[in-house]
């Protein structure tokens, strides 16, 4: 429960929730990724005022999106006043938001919350005793989210080539054999995960590293061909922040042979391979050296011939 701050000298319940992670399926049984607020909402306490002292503790305050603060008034004659000190800029305010400029007070046992929807710093003061430096911080911070992500191979002496798996919509489609593949998978920023793992279809992962960068690799083995698989990095985190965060799927089709990606393997794609056969291994062709050795040969195109009836499951 790292991140979670609690100080309820007044009786109030800390009334933290599980830090436990939603899972969210849509009608094809498939992991939707997670967007902020991506765990169960917390409230976090505050007292205004504790003993009489012209403070706001604990402060300052690190939440996620989503998150509530519900602030307790340990003494009288206080307010919480949203605004670089000591200006009110109309954001929150206690009592209740309304004519924040005014800097309503308020008395010992008054409680006042506010949920944080947007990332960001947020300043607030006591209208009465902000010149005596009666000020505080909620710092909210919002859930990595995974930029893109692809399923690596190296062909051989051809070089490295990615197949892209789109984060929403339909899944990219891998169309070479396996068992073991190569997860990439891109933030926007550094990141720490704390374990990944298959969480439908059939694999396993052997290993992952990248934490502390931006890229993600996982390593898969014991993958089967014709399934849809979900590896998901849990407990991401941006590596700057304590907050607990997202769990980051992502998706896969596995189709060896499926060389243009129509999620069956046919006649079209006996001809796609025998048509590249002897031809350099780039871009535009690798998905026909569909046992990634780094040359298109007959070899390529008796498999693609063996897969022929194959589809991905829905
Ligand atoms: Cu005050």
């Amino acid at each position: 429960m790292a991140g979670v701050a609690i100080f309820s000298p007044s009786g109030f319940g800390a009334g933290s929730a599980a830090a436990t992670a939603i899972t969210i399926v849509d009608q094809n049984g498939r992991l939707v990724p997670n967007t902020p607020p991506s765990t169960i909402s917390q409230i976090f306490d505050v007292t205004v005022g504790p003993n009489g002292m012209l403070v706001f503790s604990p402060d300052p305050v690190n939440i996620s999106v989503g998150d509530t603060v519900r602030w307790t008034w340990g003494s009288s004659g206080h307010s919480v006043t949203s605004g670089n000190p000591c200006t009110a800029d109309g954001q929150f305010c206690s009592p209740n938001d309304m004519n924040c400029s005014a800097g309503t007070l308020s008395n010992i046992g008054a409680v006042y919350e506010h949920t944080f929807t947007q990332a960001g710093t947020y300043s607030y003061f006591c209208a009465s005793h902000c010149g005596f430096g009666m000020t505080g911080t909620i710092n909210v911070a919002s859930a990595p989210m995974a930029q893109s992500a692809f399923s690596r191979k190296v062909h051989g002496g051809a070089g490295t080539f990615d197949v892209p798996l789109p984060l929403t919509g339909n899944v990219g489609v891998e169309c070479r054999t396996g068992p073991t593949y190569q997860m990439i998978i891109n933030f926007a920023s550094s990141v720490t995960v704390g374990s990944a793992m298959v969480t439908s279809g059939t694999g396993h992962v052997t290993n992952f590293s990248g934490n502390g960068t931006p890229q993600i690799t996982v390593n898969l083995d014991s993958v089967t061909d014709v399934q849809r698989i979900t590896v998901t990095l849990m407990n991401v985190t941006d590596g700057t922040s304590d907050v607990p965060v997202a769990d980051v799927p992502v998706s896969m089709g596995v189709l060896v042979g499926d060389v243009n990606g129509s999620t069956g393997v046919n006649s079209t794609d006996v001809a796609l391979t025998k048509s590249q056969v002897g031809q350099t291994v780039t871009n535009s062709n690798f998905r026909e050296d569909v046992n990634a050795s780094g040359t298109i040969t007959a070899t390529d195109v008796t498999i693609v011939k063996s897969d022929v009836g194959h589809a991905l499951p829905p």
